[in-house]
């Protein structure tokens, strides 16, 4: 389908991460290289964070509203349901086909063509296989792309199969420093992020009756918490909140608007919480999935307690 199409357009799901925006630089690179016409986007937010502007292939990037109507074909990647593509949904109906890459298990099978695989650490790892299959070289540049959304997706190769291991190994072989791949995506915040913690983590609260008693740690990030801090710093919060040894289950509550929250989860082990988030309206992963909720604190939070058991 790629080899075929002359007109193609890359779609990530909205408030994309390191592997959605991974994934679609590096077939965005592969495509033109191949001389094919490429577009990369996503709905929201207008900009890209400012820690996946250290990708390259950003010149693919075009802004949501010049994201051609009609084309050859539309690949949505890292996307489960055609309601994570957001404003951009409408641009499968002017593509010929429209092919889904992606890794959760929850992911709908939106696609006329559809490559799920959810034993795949990473968007990326799939699109890997894509770029192998389709006989182009993953060199450096392909590789730091592929590199960002396996580091971050497998917590720094804490989740990660022997073989996924063996790709990395090769990303580095291919010439990329995996150092200066993963500072800004991950280890790079401003002093003020300190001071964030500080104040949000000192509100933290643990609940060792919830989720049938295997305990739930969570934390409410409130929008003057956050205040001229990046979306990177709140995102943060989750996996400090997972670390806790009393709770199988982290949450964060992160105030979007006055009664619109982005709710973030962890599980250790055993709560799959891809199925909590599909209940409420979300989706996810087993260990780490999220959802959005309306009201105020104090109900979001009831409804994901009586939601967890
Ligand atoms: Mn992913």
């Amino acid at each position: 389908m790629l080899q075929a199409a002359e007109s193609v357009t890359v779609l990530c799901h909205m408030n994309p991460d390191a592997d959605a925006v991974g994934s679609a630089l590096a077939l965005g690179i592969a495509l033109q290289r191949a001389g094919t016409s490429v577009q990369v986007s996503f709905a929201s937010p207008a900009a890209l964070t400012e820690s996946l502007a250290s990708l390259p292939g950003g010149e693919l990037l075009v802004a949501a509203k010049q994201v051609a109507r009609e084309v050859d074909l539309l690949v949505a990647v890292d996307c489960g349901s055609l309601g994570r593509l957001g404003a951009l949904r409408d641009r499968t109906e002017g593509a010929q086909q429209t092919l889904a890459i992606d890794h959760h298990a929850s992911n709908t099978h939106f696609g006329t063509a559809n490559l799920v695989d959810c034993s795949a650490e990473s968007t990326t790892v799939l699109v890997c296989d894509v770029l192998d299959e389709w006989g182009v070289q993953v060199d450096a540049t392909i590789a730091h792309c592929l590199y960002a959304g396996l580091v971050t997706d497998t917590s720094s190769f804490r989740r990660a199969r022997p073989q996924t291991h063996e790709l990395a190994a090769r990303f580095i072989a291919a010439g990329i420093d995996p150092v200066a791949v993963s500072r800004p995506l991950m280890y790079t915040h401003p002093f003020g992020w300190l001071g964030m913690l500080s104040a949000v983590l000192g509100r933290a609260v643990l609940d060792r009756s919830a989720a049938g008693g295997r305990g739930l740690a969570y934390v409410v990030v409130r929008s003057g918490d956050a205040a001229g801090l990046r979306p990177e710093e709140t995102e943060s919060v989750v996996d400090l909140v997972a670390t806790i040894s009393e709770a199988e289950v982290a949450a964060v509550f992160k105030q979007i608007d006055e009664t619109v929250w982005s709710i973030s989860m962890r599980a250790k082990s055993d709560v799959d919480v891809s199925v909590v988030a599909s209940a409420l309206g979300g989706g996810g992963h087993r260990l780490a999935a999220g959802y959005t909720a309306h009201g105020t604190a104090e109900e979001v939070i009831a409804t994901l307690r009586t939601t967890l058991g």
